[in-house]
C-alpha cells in the first residue's frame, strides 16, 4: 500500500498574487508611479518565493549563539549567525528595504510617497525574513533620527550613508537599546548615565535589558546625562558603535571585537524571532556621539527612531497576516477532506474570508501610517504629522492583536501539520505574539493615544477621517454610512469625556477598548476611502469589517461567498 504524502503548500506570487497591495499603490502612487515601482516589487516577490525563503527557513532552523570566550580565554562576545540570516541582510540593502524613502531618486520619483513603495517592500519581504524585518525597522528608525536637523552633521554624514546603503558591503543596521529590566516601558526609571568626554564625545554606563539586532554596526541608546535629573523627558539620545572598528577607544582589539566597554552578557531565549539575536548588553564607559544636544530633553528626539519603528510593527503584522493567509488557501486547495478539496468546503471558506478581510483591514492601516510618516518626513505636512501623532500608535496596537489573533487562525487551518515544528506553520503564532509586545504593549499603547489625545488635540484631524468617510459610503452602502456615522458619534462623546476628566479610572481603565473602537473604525473609513476610489475588493472588505469589528456580527457568509474577491 502507497503511503500518502502531503502536498507541501506553494502560495502565489506575493507581489503577483496579491490585488489589493497592488491596487493600493495604483491609487496612492498613480499608474505611472507604480509602473515605476512594478519591476523593483516583482524581483523582490521573485527573490521571496525563492532563495529568501530558503534563507527564512535557514536562519529559522539554526538560530544565533554567543561565543563569549575564545579557545585562549580571552573575552571576545562574539554573535555567530547563521548563512541564511547573513542572507537576508544582503538582500535587505539589495532591494533597499530600509534605503528606499531615503534615496534621492525615490523621493524624485515618488516624492513623499516613497514611503508607500517602502511600505510595499516590507510587506512583500518582512513575512519570510526570519525578523530581519526587526533590524531593518530599528535602521529605519535610526536612519530618521539621524536625519534631524539637531544632529551634528559630522555624526550624521559618518553615519547616515552606511545605514542607508543598498550595498551589501557596505550596508549595517542598528539596534535600539532602551528597554532596563527594572524599567520596561517606564522609561523614567532608566539609569544608565552618560557624561561628556574632552573631545564632544561621551561615556555610558548601564545595563540594557532587551536589545534586539545585537549584532548590528551601532545601536542608539538612551541615556540619562550627568546633572540632568529625573524623569523620562531629559533621556537622551546616543549612538553606541557596537564593534572595535568603529570605536576611537579600542586599542588594538580585532575589528569584530565589542567596542571597549560594551559587553554582552547572554542572548535572550524567546518564545519567537529565534532567528534574531536579542541580547543583554552592559555598558561601561562605552563610546557615544550624542543625537542632538543631551542638555535639551531628548525623549521626544528618540521618539522619532520609536514611531518609525511602530508603523514598521504594523507593516510586519499585516505583511505577516496575508501570506498565512496565502499559505493556508495554498493548504486548503491541495489538501482533500471528506470527498474534496478544503478550499471548496462552506465552513472553511467562510474562516478563511474572514480572515482576509482581518488581513485587508491591517493592510489599509499599516499602509495609511506609511502615507503619513512620508507626507511628514518629504513635505513637513502639518496635517499629516497632527495625525500621525494617533495613527501610529493605533496601527501599531489594532495590528498587533489582529496578527495574534489570525496566526492562531492559520495555524489551526493546518490541522495538526500546524503544530508540527518543521513545518514551519507553528513559527508564525510564536513569531505574530511578539508584535503586541515591543515597541509598546497594547496597553502602553492606548495610553499613549490617551496622552496623545488630551496633551496633543489629536481627536479631531481622526474624527474628520471618520466623518468623511461615513458621507462617501453613503451613495454606495446606506447601512455602511450609517454604521460609520453612529459609531463616529459614539467616538466624539468618548473622547469629550475623556477631554473632561483624562485622569479618571474610567478613563484609563477604557483606554484599552477606546483605543480600539478608534482604530477599527478608522480602518473602515480607510477601507471606504480605497472602495470610493473604484476597488471592489475594499467595498466588500469594508462592509465586512464594519459588519465585524464594529457591530461584532458574524460575517460567514458573505466571508464565504466573497472569499475570491477579498483575496
Ligand atoms: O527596545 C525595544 C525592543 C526592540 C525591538 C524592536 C523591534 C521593532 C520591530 C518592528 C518590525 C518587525 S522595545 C522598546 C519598548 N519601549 C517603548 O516602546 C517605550 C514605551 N513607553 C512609552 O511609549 C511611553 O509613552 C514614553 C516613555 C515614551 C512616554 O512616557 P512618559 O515618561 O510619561 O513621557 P511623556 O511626558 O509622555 O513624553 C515625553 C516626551 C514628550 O515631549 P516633550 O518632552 O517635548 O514634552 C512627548 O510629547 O516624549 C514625547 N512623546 C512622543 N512623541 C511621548 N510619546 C510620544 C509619541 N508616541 N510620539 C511622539
Amino acid at each position: 500500500m502507497s503511503r500518502y504524502v502531503q502536498p507541501v503548500p506553494a502560495p502565489d506570487d506575493p507581489y503577483a498574487g496579491d490585488a489589493l497591495l497592488r491596487s493600493w499603490l495604483e491609487r496612492q502612487l498613480g499608474a505611472a508611479g507604480h509602473a515605476a515601482a512594478k519591476d523593483r516589487l516583482a524581483d523582490l516577490a521573485a527573490e521571496v518565493t525563492g532563495p529568501l525563503r530558503a534563507a527564512h527557513a535557514d536562519a529559522e532552523a539554526h538560530p544565533p549563539t554567543l561565543v563569549r570566550y575564545d579557545p585562549w580565554g580571552a573575552r571576545i562576545d562574539r554573535i555567530d549567525t547563521s548563512p541564511g540570516w547573513e542572507a537576508q541582510r544582503a538582500a535587505a540593502a539589495r532591494h533597499a528595504v530600509v534605503a528606499l524613502p531615503y534615496l534621492e531618486s525615490a523621493r524624485g520619483t515618488w516624492g513623499a510617497a516613497a514611503r508607500v513603495v517602502q511600505h510595499a517592500l516590507l510587506h512583500l519581504y518582512g513575512p519570510e525574513s526570519a525578523t530581519f524585518s526587526c533590524p531593518v525597522a530599528m535602521a529605519d528608525g535610526a536612519a530618521a533620527l539621524l536625519s534631524l536637523p539637531e544632529v551634528d552633521p559630522a555624526v550624521r554624514d559618518a553615519w547616515l550613508p552606511r545605514l542607508v546603503s543598498t550595498d551589501p558591503a557596505t550596508a549595517i543596521t542598528s539596534g535600539q537599546w532602551m528597554t532596563e529590566s527594572q524599567g520596561g516601558s517606564d522609561l523614567a526609571r532608566s539609569s544608565t548615565t552618560g557624561r561628556p568626554a574632552a573631545d564632544g564625545s561621551w561615556r555610558l554606563t548601564g545595563e540594557k535589558w532587551f536589545c534586539s539586532a545585537a549584532d548590528s554596526a551601532m545601536a542608539v541608546a538612551l541615556a540619562r546625562p550627568e546633572g540632568a535629573g529625573r524623569g523620562s523627558r531629559v533621556l537622551a539620545p546616543f549612538l553606541v558603535p557596537r564593534y572595535a572598528a568603529d570605536s576611537p577607544l579600542a586599542t588594538g582589539e580585532a575589528p569584530d571585537a565589542p567596542a571597549p566597554g560594551v559587553t554582552v552578557h547572554r542572548l535572550k531565549d524567546k518564545l519567537g524571532t529565534r532567528a534574531l539575536p536579542t541580547a543583554e548588553i552592559g555598558l561601561r564607559d562605552a563610546y557615544a556621539l550624542p543625537l542632538g544636544d543631551p542638555a535639551s530633553p531628548g525623549l521626544a528626539r528618540a521618539m522619532t527612531l520609536v514611531v518609525v519603528t511602530r508603523v514598521h510593527n504594523a507593516a510586519a503584522a499585516a505583511g505577516g497576516m496575508r501570506r498565512g493567509l496565502a499559505y493556508a488557501r495554498a493548504y486548503a486547495s491541495a489538501r482533500h477532506v471528506a470527498g474534496g478539496a478544503l478550499a471548496v468546503s462552506p465552513l472553511h471558506r467562510a474562516t478563511l474570508g474572514a480572515l482576509a478581510v482581518d488581513a485587508a483591514g491591517a493592510f489599509v492601516l499599516a499602509g495609511h501610517a506609511f502615507a503619513l510618516l512620508g507626507r511628514v518626513e518629504v513635505g513637513a505636512d502639518p496635517a499629516a504629522a497632527a495625525e500621525l501623532r494617533i495613527v501610529a500608535p493605533l496601527a501599531k496596537l489594532a495590528t498587533g492583536r489582529l496578527a495574534v489573533a489570525s496566526a492562531s487562525e492559520y495555524v489551526e487551518s493546518f490541522g495538526g501539520a500546524g503544530y508540527v515544528e518543521d513545518t514551519g506553520v507553528p513559527r508564525l503564532l510564536r513569531d505574530a505574539q511578539v508584535l503586541p509586545i515591543w515597541e509598546g504593549t497594547t496597553n502602553v499603547l492606548a495610553l499613549d493615544v490617551l496622552r496623545a489625545v488630551t496633551r496633543e488635540d489629536a481627536g479631531p484631524p481622526l474624527l474628520r477621517r471618520l466623518d468623511a468617510a461615513a458621507d462617501l459610503a453613503r451613495p454606495v452602502s446606506p447601512a455602511l454610512a450609517d454604521t460609520l456615522a453612529g459609531v463616529t458619534g459614539e467616538l466624539r462623546e468618548r473622547l469629550a469625556g475623556v477631554a473632561a476628566d483624562p485622569q479618571s479610572t474610567a478613563v484609563v481603565a477604557g483606554a484599552r477598548g477606546l483605543a480600539l473602537r478608534l482604530a477599527h473604525t478608522l480602518t473602515a473609513a480607510l477601507l471606504v476611502e480605497h472602495a470610493a476610489w473604484g476597488d471592489e475588493q475594499a467595498e466588500l472588505a469594508a462592509r465586512l469589517w464594519a459588519r465585524r469589528w464594529l457591530r461584532h456580527e458574524d460575517v460567514a457568509a458573505d466571508a464565504h461567498h466573497g472569499l475570491e474577491l477579498l483575496c
